[in-house]
């Protein structure tokens, strides 16, 4: 039986969400929210019960002492679910950065159209990183040679993945004794599918090392890999004004919204936009104008380093069609709905894929070749303008925000310390000070079956008036956008006292957006640049700092919790766990829910919890952050030490007559 839909308020918190969701009852029109109130999910797959790696299953182990027909286990199960979960999303992390190193070898060889290296600094620092020669050598030489190296890293058999050079000596060695430093990107994703092949690896505490292995190579290897160059060839982020929502579509311009992961194609896109020759092919079609905007992923890399507006996150891609406004939505790889294609066929929106690894059947085709990009990005383009002439009657809601982008960890530590000092100083003595009381990064998806946008957002405002810093990525950083919390300094009476002093001194908003999902390991680097500045142990697991999930739906997003507990860090993810099992029902069914967290915990000084309800999520943070505190022997967060010499209490006094004022100060 169909469960009963929610109404779209409770589907979203997003105002302008809620009105599409309005017009696509009205027009009776599914829509992935209404998809997920009717279909309830299998409750034996949600808990990692249901084996079907060969053709004597699917085996179901629902009852005490149930295995599979080859007499697997259900921890075995379990391990090997989530394992493959992980090496999926490691994979997708990955291939999304041999991508992206590929078109770096063929800029640097001069094969490419439209891209040059932008960020020669970036260039030189990351190549240093490896021991490349950078003297009195070109950009495109150092270029060829990093491209070598890191394309090298996807196909390598034996030794160590070359970007864990970046981590902390101590984790390094922690990863050594272990041995699950990743030897190739390739290779552990191809073990990963091996040892969980009917009749493999069946000890699920060494499939789960496995996973640690994996997850490492997505985040310190092919995530790293794909940040790194796409900051080479199209600058690295620093902080610009952007807008995000549907209100950012315009009626009087061709919208065309790119979605997905890779900015290779978006970056160009954006270039073509802006060319005299399709501004007047526009125009010819009685448009302004071409209005460029985003949707997950691919919003966060034009956004932060254009400013090119966000459309909104992953469950605003079918809303964004219903306004009836978008001419063509682009897409490339990853978290594209295959609903959006019979969706676009009752308005005018074109869909057009342009990954050779990507298609939708009823979409349009248009491949993209980095070898000839702009004229590529121009064709797409003018395919939208030739379709604005079909647009009908449009609905775009008002709804926009502004926000600030552009919180790479090279701008970070500039803005800390200026050009002459950038550092990490100021960050860690706010924290050893109590200022600030600890960091969380709050990342990853929206889920339907959530209220989309509420949980980042509630978790972020709570976090924020106890003195928690907070970064964010990915869908995330998107939500944090639309409700304002991007705002500069604007926010600032809702956050703590200690925290607003910090963010009025150094002139940023509590809450940073630092890109992607791939660009969680610009967190990585964030965490180790605090280890190596000091005062906060020589790890990432002494930091006072946690991460967060709460709307996860994508198996990247597991992969991402698995390299940031490898890492040493508390990952909370809300939602259901992929490995619940049922405790009640059935003994031992929570083995890899508990080697997961207070066994990776052991090894690693990190975890992964899954805490579906918001209070306890942020209970559980800032339990941990003040146990973290307490480890280093930081002073206890005091939440009325601080907040007497910031701008505003001295705005405050100035306000004041002048012998109130002299009391005030002085006594
Ligand atoms: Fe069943 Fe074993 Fe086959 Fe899995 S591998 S489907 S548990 S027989
Ligand atoms: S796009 S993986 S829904 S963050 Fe990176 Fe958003 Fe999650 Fe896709």
């Amino acid at each position: 039986m169909a469960k009963q839909r929610r109404t779209p308020q409770e589907q979203s918190a997003d105002p302008a969400a809620q009105q599409m969701l309005i017009r696509a009852e009205e027009l009776g029109i599914g829509t992935a929210f209404t998809r997920a109130d009717d279909m309830a999910p299998c409750n034996i797959g949600a808990a990692g019960l249901c084996c079907k790696q060969c053709g004597m299953g699917p085996c179901r182990l629902t009852r005490e002492g149930d295995v599979g027909v080859c007499g697997a286990t259900i921890d075995t199960v379990q391990a090997r679910n989530l394992v493959r979960a992980i090496s999926a999303g490691s994979a997708a992390h990955s291939d999304h950065g041999r991508d992206m190193a590929f078109t770096l070898k063929a800029t640097a060889n001069g094969e490419t159209e439209g891209y040059y290296i932008r960020d020669v600094a970036k260039l030189r620092n990351v190549a240093s990183y490896y021991d490349i020669e950078i003297e009195g050598r070109s950009p495109d030489e150092i270029a060829n040679d990093l491209a070598d190296l890191y394309i090298a890293q996807f196909g390598q058999q034996t030794g160590e993945v070359v970007p864990v050079r970046r981590a902390p000596e101590k984790r390094q060695k922690i990863w050594r004794e272990q041995g699950v430093i990743p030897r190739g990107i390739d290779r552990e994703v191809v073990e990963a599918l091996h040892r969980t092949h009917i009749g493999d690896d069946q000890d699920y505490e060494h499939i789960l090392n496995h996973a640690i292995r994996t997850g490492l190579a997505d985040g310190w290897a092919g995530s790293m890999i794909a940040t790194d160059v796409s900051d080479i060839l199209f600058g690295t982020p620093a902080p610009i004004l952007g807008q995000a929502n549907l209100g950012v579509l315009k009626e009087d311009m061709v919208n065309v919204v790119v979605h997905g992961h890779e900015p290779t194609l978006s970056q160009m896109i954006v270039a073509a936009s802006q060319d005299p020759e399709i501004i007047a092919y526009a125009k010819k079609a009685g448009a302004k104008g071409v209005q460029l905007s985003g949707i997950c992923c691919t919003a966060n890399e034009i956004l932060m380093r254009q400013g090119i507006p966000a459309a909104g996150n992953f469950l605003h891609q079918e809303l964004s069609i219903l306004t009836g406004a978008v001419e063509a939505m682009v897409v490339d790889v990853q978290c594209i709905m295959q609903a959006l294609v019979s969706l676009a066929e009752k308005f005018h929106t074109k869909i057009i894929t342009t990954s050779p690894k990507v298609r939708i059947k009823g979409a349009t085709h248009i491949q993209f070749d980095e070898h000839k990009a702009l004229t590529i990005a121009k064709t797409i383009l003018k395919e939208a303008i030739d379709n604005y002439k079909n647009r009908g009657k449009t609905h775009i809601p008002q709804d926009r925000e502004d926000l600030i982008p552009g919180f790479s960890h090279e701008y970070i530590n500039y803005m800390l310390g200026g050009s002459y000092r950038a550092s990490f100083r100021p960050l860690n003595d706010a924290i050893m000070s109590g200022r600030i009381r600890g960091v969380a990064a709050i990342v990853g998806c929206n889920n339907p079956r959530t209220r989309q946008d509420w949980i980042h957002n509630y978790v972020a405002e709570e976090l924020l008036k106890q003195d928690v810093l907070i970064v964010e990525t990915g869908c995330g950083a998107i939500a944090a956008a639309k409700s304002g919390l991007l705002l500069g300094e604007a926010g600032l009476e809702k956050v703590g006292p200690g925290l607003q002093e910090i963010c009025e001194a150094i002139g940023i908003p509590p809450v940073l957006h630092m890109g992607s999902c791939v660009d969680n390991t610009r967190i990585l680097t964030v965490l180790t640049q605090m280890v190596e500045e000091g005062g906060l142990g020589d790890d990432i697991d002494q930091i006072p700092a946690v991460g967060l999930a709460p709307e996860w739906m994508s198996e990247k997003a597991l992969a991402i919790a698995t390299y940031c507990v490898a890492s040493g860090a508390y990952v909370i993810f809300g939602g259901s766990s992929p490995v619940s099992g049922w405790p009640d029902k059935l003994s031992n069914s929570d083995l890899v829910l508990k080697h997961i967290s207070s066994g990776w915990e052991e090894i690693y000084g990190g975890k992964l919890e899954f805490i579906p309800d918001p209070d306890e999520m942020i209970k559980a943070t800032l339990a941990h952050i003040d146990k973290k505190r307490a480890a280093l022997g930081l002073p206890e967060y005091d939440p009325d030490r601080f907040g007497q010499s910031g701008d505003a209490h001295m705005l405050e006094l100035e306000a004041l007559p002048w012998l109130e004022r002299k009391a005030a100060i002085y006594g």
